[in-house]
């Protein structure tokens, strides 16, 4: 980026010397933004000319969220100017880790899905792709988690105003969308004004920067319907990108939230045709839009739409361009994340929308009627449904493509979730296994384990990261071990240095780090983990044989602010926590730790850290995960179910070198089938576990606290639905054997060697690879 490393610090300092602000670390923060800003530029220019001239087909990723997590140093990576500045600051008596710390991370996202598709633009941008991200500039990302007492308390954050940030706004693209008002006229509209801000995306090993374009919501210069105040008119526009929804798992159908689905799909797809250089009909040979579960499924009617009405076309035609221009990835088959729209919510907000997906309903009815089909089978096809539009199969019709993000995910969706969509369409169906950017995991998270990769196996991983594999060679070697140990350790008291502040004793870098971060949810069942703990507490205590070699746990992970369960969930973490550590014997062999705010930056201090990676979900329910992949790169043994990427993990790296346990995937769908499973007949038989609910029904596990029984009644009540205790005896039992393996340090070491080597798979340049050419089709010129 510099040329030298002098050429850097003079430049910097000539700038530093500019300003005006006292030479602080943040203000330095904000000169290095402004010289990447500027070096970028041309670049970024460099690009959109050369996708314009060669007439690239492009990829269009719509997504409402994308977590893109700090960008200042993964940038300075990607240009392979990362150790220049880091030494030239070094010089100039600047530390480059404390000046990273300046910013703010955007929390455009809520956990894997946002993180995924960030990861996918890293990879497209390195892998040079024509590949863009079109989202919303929430004002306010994901709030910040504080914990008081033990329980969760939320605090709005405003990432744009705490940052001069990369992007730029294009007044010149901004456009006008109508809300409300009758189908096919725009009288009585109420118009919002979209405005994009460019971010560039900075590739690695290239001059290939690509876009992400975030619209913002503005007041528009047209009248305003006279029902309206001026006050609750702007009041309502700026709500648009106001605040990301904080729940990644639940459909809430509020009327805000089709607003910002609408308008993320209206401005991106508007633009993109506006913008276009050839003719409508070449559409599907130079687009790609890529739809990230089904929050931007309105893209399907919106551009047959903007076809209808805009350009001309008729419906055959316009349906033809559409269902091979847009593709779409199901992330998830949980009933209440869902969507599904109240008719009479679209039909008010978006009426030329309803008329148009009832159409589409109706055409796919009619092409149905000839078949035999049963009065269910004709249900899950339904569009439209009892007054509700099931977004999923609007998603489903209007693609080319359809896909799963594991291969257990996707078989599920073909023979379970989706099967009659399936059996009408079944070319449509693939997987997709996801992945993770090698670069920020590996490289930017644990430089020291990079450099001691490429030092031993060269550099080829960094664009090829599948030749991880070469590291096998050293799964043996004596002298590689004691360098892995040391990186391990190295990463575990710089953990310990981030979090020492919030724990109540300090923790042993000896101990096994075993680590259980993502969002607080049933399914994720930390509440398994944190039981499993309070069991350890009574057995250690009660029989003096049970010395178990010490571990600490860490937990991290919000949970949306509705969720009542989830936020109990936290509370007995915390209160198991503080009396685990607070209790002079048990603290020896258990430490609880429960990091505040989980955010990407603190998962890039805990996963290098980790010796165990939890991966608990019930089997079937976690579609694929994103964690587990970054865990498993960076040498942590993953203790899992055999559920999402977890079954790949193990395929990959062998089942010898991981820890799987409980229900299969089948076993927890034929008790959710036939309702056989009692977990009072488990707490009968168990007097541990039944110890353990004991304790949970006296309060001790919560302090006491009424409303105590969110649990509770998850348990009992609602009997188990996440197969809890089912799966605690098996949880236990893998646990000792994990103990029983980790005693023995150097098969320890060589299982934690193969996982790297055996994690390259995972690296999202392959999964970019594999959508770019079966699905995009980004090598097709016209
Ligand atoms: N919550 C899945 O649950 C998957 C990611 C990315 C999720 C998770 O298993 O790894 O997507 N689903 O594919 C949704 O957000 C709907 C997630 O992050």
């Amino acid at each position: 980026m510099f040329g030298s490393k002098e050429e850097f610090k003079e430049h910097f300092m000539r700038r530093f010397e500019q300003q005006t602000e006292e030479q602080s670390p943040q203000t330095a923060y904000a000169v290095l933004g402004d010289m990447l800003r500027e070096h970028i530029q041309e670049d970024w220019e460099r690009t959109n000319t050369r996708y314009a001239e060669h007439k690239d087909k492009q990829l269009y990723y719509f997504s409402i969220e994308f977590l893109i997590g700090r960008l200042l140093g993964q940038n300075l990576l990607n240009l392979a100017c990362y150790d220049l500045v880091k030494e030239g600051l070094d010089e100039l008596g600047y530390d480059l880790s404390e000046i990273e710390e300046f910013e703010p991370e955007p929390g455009l996202g809520n956990g894997g899905l946002g993180r995924l598709a960030a990861g996918f633009l890293d990879s497209l941008a390195s892998l040079q792709m024509p590949g863009h991200g079109c989202g919303i500039r929430y004002k306010g990302g994901l709030f910040t988690q504080h914990i008081k007492d033990g329980f969760q308390t939320e605090q709005p954050t405003d990432w744009i105003r705490e940052t001069g940030s990369l992007d730029v706004r294009r007044e010149d693209l901004a456009l006008d969308i109508p809300f409300f008002g009758q189908a096919g006229t725009a009288e009585n509209a109420e118009w919002v004004k979209a405005v994009p801000y460019d971010m560039p995306v900075v590739g690695a090993n290239g001059r290939t920067i690509n876009t992400l374009r975030l619209w913002q919501a503005e007041p528009s210069d047209r009248p305003i319907p006279s029902t309206k105040t001026m006050q609750i008119y702007e009041r309502e526009t700026a709500a648009i990108s106001d605040r990301l929804y904080p729940d990644d798992s639940l459909d809430e159908g509020k009327i805000l939230r089709l607003k910002q689905q609408y308008f993320l799909c209206s401005a991106s797809i508007r633009t993109i045709l506006k913008e276009r250089q050839f003719e409508i009909r070449e559409l599907p040979d130079r687009v790609a839009i890529q739809v990230n579960d089904t929050h931007p499924a309105m893209a399907v009617p919106e551009l047959m739409r903007v076809l209808l009405d805009e350009e001309g076309l008729d419906w055959d035609e316009a349906w033809a361009i559409t269902t091979r221009t847009i593709s779409y990835t199901n992330h998830t088959i949980l009933e209440e994340a869902m969507e599904k729209w109240d008719s009479y919510l679209i039909e008010t907000l978006l009426p030329r929308i309803y008329q148009i997906i009832e159409e589409i309903d109706r055409r796919f009815k009619a092409k149905l009627a000839t078949q035999q089909l049963s009065t269910h089978d004709r249900h899950k096809l339904s569009i439209i449904e009892n007054d509700r539009v099931k977004m999923a199969v609007l998603a489903v019709v209007g693609s080319y493509k359809v896909n799963g993000v594991a291969k257990l995910h996707t078989e599920i969706l073909k023979q379970r979730e989706m099967k009659e969509l399936h059996e009408q369409f079944p070319d449509k169906f693939h997987n997709k296994t996801n992945g993770i950017s090698h670069r920020r995991w590996l490289m930017k998270a644990n430089p020291e384990l990079a450099s001691l990769i490429t030092e031993s196996i060269g550099s080829g991983w960094v664009t090829e990261p599948e030749r991880l594999r070469e590291l096998d060679r050293f799964a043996k070697d004596q002298s590689f071990h004691a360098s892995f140990e040391a990186v391990k350790r190295q990463k575990k008291e710089q953990l310990i240095r981030h979090v020492e502040h919030i724990s109540d004793s300090p923790i042993d870098p000896d101990s096994i780090f075993d680590i259980h971060i993502k969002r607080i949810h049933g399914y994720k069942r930390q509440l398994m983990n944190i039981l499993h703990i309070q069991m350890l507490y009574d057995r250690i205590r009660q029989d003096s044989s049970f010395r178990p070699y010490p571990r600490t746990f860490f937990f991290g992970g919000k949970a949306a602010p509705t969720y009542d369960f989830a936020k109990q969930v936290i509370k007995t973490i915390n209160t198991v926590a503080h009396k685990v550590n607070s209790d002079p014997l048990v603290r020896q062999h258990v430490h609880v730790v429960f990091v505040e705010n989980y955010n990407v930056s603190k998962a890039e201090q805990l996963i290098p850290a980790a010796n165990v990676s939890e991966q608990i979900s019930t089997a079937s329910k976690e579609a694929s995960g994103t964690g587990n992949m970054k865990f498993m790169m960076n040498g942590a043994l993953t203790l899992g179910t055999v559920d999402g990427a977890n079954v790949e993990i193990f395929e990959q790296v062998g089942e010898e070198n991981a820890f799987p346990f409980g229900l299969l995937a089948e076993q927890v769908m034929q008790f959710e089938k036939d309702g056989t499973y009692d977990p009072q007949e488990i707490i009968r038989h168990d007097p541990e576990i039944r110890q353990v609910m004991a304790e949970l029904t006296g309060g001790q596990l919560t302090d006491g606290i009424e409303n105590s029984n969110y649990i509770i009644r998850q348990l009992i009540d609602r009997r188990d639905p996440f197969f809890v205790l089912k799966d605690l005896r098996s949880y236990m039992a893998v646990h000792d054997q994990m103990l029983m393996a980790y005693t023995e340090q150097t098969r320890w070491t060589e299982m934690a060697i193969k996982n790297v080597a055996a994690s390259g798979y995972f690296s999202s340049d392959r999964t970019i690879r594999q959508y770019a050419e079966e699905v995009w089709h980004l090598d097709r010129r016209s």
